[in-house]
């Protein structure tokens, strides 16, 4: 085991250099090129790596303190020496600093957030990229508002941070029995991260509710002897949640920044539509100004396109709302998960057939099972409670 001194190194024409962060504590085990502390000059800020692997021993400065060329900062133990020639790095100005930002995210996966014009350390910049958070989304409380690694921390501990996808261990697994790996689409890809993404950083809500649809199931069969488009239970559900949305238009929003959401005056009902490729979410618009017979082909165009691999961008964008439906599938009740920025998403069960008592006689009822997650940073119980009611009471009239 042998001790080494790490030093400042040559700092270019800089003069007034202070150490902005310290990037390790003693007795944290590094790897040669971690960064140990961050410099910045008033032109730009540069890490300072280790040349070796090893284990700090001794900090010897503190943050806010100035430095110069050939000042020891640390001490630390390595088992092994290797021939190492220590690199000489030159203060770089700003935008020799972003192009380098930007050449290792050609080079790191993770690295495809845009941290341009965000006030970081390098440090900083580097877990940011590991855990894939956005900077744009934390308020430094440094100096010009610089972000700091509490404030990294801060956010990450708070709800709002979100995490790591999660993954299961391959090497663990693989030595139960034989498998194969199947390569996902891009579409399932994206669709798990903003999955995950959603279900990180809204807290969700799912509220369940029934509704008795005998009225409009014999008005759909009638319609459906003389319509040339198969109409499903999904545009009558479709329709009742665009006159909710227009009654409590708190649904029909999205949460822009804190404490300001934004009220929607327009009515786009997103469908989740499965397809081979995964999970795609066309968009329906202005659906509270179409009939039941012109959602009913609106879907079918858009679940044919989807499923054809033919939509196109303005298909899959400006939702306000969405609805997915497992009606033809099964199931009793299901909690879906929030397609951001919306506030809402109607989950849609299978209808079954009940004995009912009405005003005192058994009749034969149809009765739907659908459910809503909501996003309780924005509604709140009596909300979805109200919504619900609307729906149901609108599909028990009949529309
Ligand atoms: N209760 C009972 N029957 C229902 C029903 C319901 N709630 N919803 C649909 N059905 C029936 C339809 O009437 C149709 O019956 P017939 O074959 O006898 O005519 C059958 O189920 C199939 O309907 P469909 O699924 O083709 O049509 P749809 O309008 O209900 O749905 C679409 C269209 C595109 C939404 C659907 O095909 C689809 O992709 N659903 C999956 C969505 C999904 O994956 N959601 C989960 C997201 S969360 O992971």
């Amino acid at each position: 085991m042998k001790e080494i001194e790490l030093k400042v190194p040559n700092l270019g024409e800089a003069e007034d250099t202070e150490i902005i962060e310290i990037s390790v504590k003693k007795g944290d085990k590094i790897n040669k090129n971690d960064p140990i502390i961050v410099l910045e000059s008033e032109k730009a800020a540069m890490e300072v790596p280790s040349d070796f692997d090893g284990k700090i021993k001794e900090i010897k400065v503190k943050e806010g303190d100035s430095v110069k060329e050939g000042i020891v900062f640390a001490v630390i133990e390595v088992e092994q020496i290797q021939e190492t020639e220590r690199e000489t790095k030159k203060i770089v100005s700003s935008s020799t600093k972003t192009e380098r930002i930007q050449d290792n995210a050609q080079t790191n996966e993770k690295a495809s957030i845009d941290f341009s014009g965000i006030n970081a350390g390098p440090a900083v910049r580097k877990i940011a990229r590991e855990l894939e958070i956005d900077l744009k989304h934390i308020i430094g409380s440094g100096k010009n508002k610089m972000i700091t690694k509490d404030d990294l921390k801060n956010f990450i501990h708070t709800s709002s941070g979100i995490q790591k996808l999660e993954y299961a261990d391959l090497k663990n697994l693989e030595v139960f029995g034989d498998y194969e790996i199947e390569n996902q689409s891009k579409i399932r890809k994206a669709g798990a991260k903003n999955l995950t993404q959603s279900w990180q950083a809204i807290p969700h809500v799912s509220h369940f509710e029934e509704a008795d649809v005998t009225k409009i199931e014999n008005q759909r069969k009638d319609l459906n002897e003389i319509s040339a488009i198969k109409i499903t239970p999904l545009a009558y559900i479709i329709k009742a949640t665009s006159l909710a949305l227009e009654e409590f238009p708190l649904m029909n929003s999205s949460l822009v920044d804190e404490g300001k959401l934004m009220i929607k005056k327009y009515i786009n009902i997103g469908i989740a539509v499965d397809t081979n490729q995964g999970l795609v979410v066309p968009v329906i618009k202005d659906v509270n100004n179409m009939k039941i017979g012109k959602i009913a082909e609106a879907i079918m165009q858009m679940s044919i396109k989807a499923r054809d691999k033919k939509l196109m961008k303005d298909d899959i964008n400006g939702s306000t709302f969405t609805i997915s439906s497992l009606g033809g599938i099964g199931g009793t009740g299901f909690s879906p998960i929030i397609n951001p920025p919306e506030v809402g998403i109607i989950g849609i069960s299978r209808a079954r057939k009940v004995a009912k008592i009405e005003n005192g006689n058994l009749v034969n009822a149809t009765i739907l099972p659908f459910s809503l997650s909501y996003d309780h940073r924005v509604i709140n119980g009596v909300d979805a409670g109200n919504f619900m009611n609307f729906i149901k009471s609108t599909i028990e009239k009949g529309l």
